[in-house]
């Protein structure tokens, strides 16, 4: 036996993320300690992730932990972990719609889940917004298909789709679904939306910032002045999302708006928080799609559509092509509303096995 301890892990894609899946009981119960095991595991803080797994980005250093459910009418319990690859730092502040589309795979490959017909409902509860999602997962044959012709941007080739819907996240984080109780504020000299319909996001134009809204994540990423200028945006909005200091925070995203270049709703580019979002996260785009329809909105005036009541589906175009949000928007006596939203991602298992960590790590040998 080497001086180094094993955990049973598994690496998938999940939509445009990648991470580590872990059963819950493979990992420390001790909050304090199993941050310190996914530090070791991920190579954090280093901005390479050098030595270990992380992908030295945010969307490449992320932790799935899943469990069996107790709550009635649910299969898994599922937390996501951000690991910051540059600080030793894991978070539990926001939840991750993109891991959330591994879940259901992981699930039935882990046996947490059986398999039922062609298709497997997975009913999930998300433990960072207290809220539920259902992934219809492909298992012709009692097994886990990955191959299909489901195509998400952000992600090469084709994949087997993964439907998935949300019924309750609505003010997950903030506690209502416009925290400040308007639909538009003028915050730090900027006209914005603040929303949390499963991701607190600040809505805020493009133009604003001095941005033709056509630059890629790497071009505004060079820009400091554009940085600096988000950044104290995002701060000051933060309090009046009820998010209290958000200065170590990864929540709220900035997203800035400009119009659409390919016949979608509005185009999108969005720090999450710091770094520029190669494409958009999945309840951030819920987030803005639920912003377009709703009248006076700073995303409603850039998106310019009034959609009828029922299901409509609008296309967030991101730096990599665009995402699309269904929505089931009802007339509530104080404007539309939003009771569901759908949307398709993909994922698929990577690697199935141990990781390993030091054992002093785990501190118990
Ligand atoms: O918004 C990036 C991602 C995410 C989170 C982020 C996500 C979501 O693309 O649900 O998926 O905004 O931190 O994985």
């Amino acid at each position: 036996m080497n001086d180094q301890r094993a955990i049973a892990c598994s690496v998938l894609r999940g939509g445009t993320s990648k991470g580590l899946y872990f059963r819950s009981e493979d990992l420390p119960e001790e909050r304090s300690a199993r941050d310190r095991v996914l530090l070791a595991a991920l190579g954090s803080p280093d901005p390479r992730e050098i030595d270990g797994m992380g992908g030295a980005h945010p969307l490449t250093s992320k932790v799935a932990v899943v469990r069996r459910s107790s709550r009635p009418g649910t299969d898994v319990d599922y937390l996501f972990l951000q690991v910051w690859p540059d600080r030793p730092e894991v978070s539990d502040a926001q939840n991750c719609g993109n891991l959330l589309a591994g879940v259901g795979p992981f699930a039935l490959e882990e046996g947490l889940v059986d398999p039922s017909g062609e298709i497997t409902e997975v009913r999930i509860w998300m433990e960072n917004t207290q809220s539920r999602a259902v992934a219809r997962v492909h298992t012709p044959g009692g097994v886990v298909r990955y191959g299909g012709d489901a195509h998400i941007d952000g992600v090469p080739g084709t994949h087997a789709p993964i439907p998935i819907e949300f019924l309750d996240v609505a003010g997950s984080s903030c506690g209502a679904l416009l925290p400040t109780g308007r639909v538009r504020d003028v915050v730090a000299g900027h006209e914005v939306t603040c929303i949390d319909n499963g991701m607190p996001v600040v809505c805020v134009r493009a133009a604003d910032l001095g941005l033709s809204g056509e630059e890629s994540p790497t071009e505004i990423e060079a820009r400091p002045e554009v940085r600096q200028r988000v950044e104290a945006l995002r701060r000051a909005c933060g309090p009046l999302m009820n998010l209290g200091d958000v200065a170590d925070s990864t929540v709220p995203k900035v997203s800035l708006l400009s119009s659409a270049r390919h016949g979608g709703a509005l185009s999108t580019q969005t720090f999450i928080p710091h770094r520029v979002h190669e494409a958009i996260g999945v309840f951030g785009a819920v987030s803005v799609a639920t912003a377009c329809v709703l009248p006076g909105s700073v995303a409603a005036d850039v998106a310019g559509i009034a959609p009828d009541p029922g299901e409509t589906t609008l296309d967030i175009e991101h730096p990599s092509g665009y995402f699309s949000v269904t929505l089931e928007v009802a007339n509530g006596p104080s404007g539309p509303t939003v009771a569901r939203a759908a949307l398709l991602r993909t994922a698929r298992l990577l690697m199935r096995g141990a990781v390993y960590v030091p054992d002093a790590i785990w501190g118990d040998r």
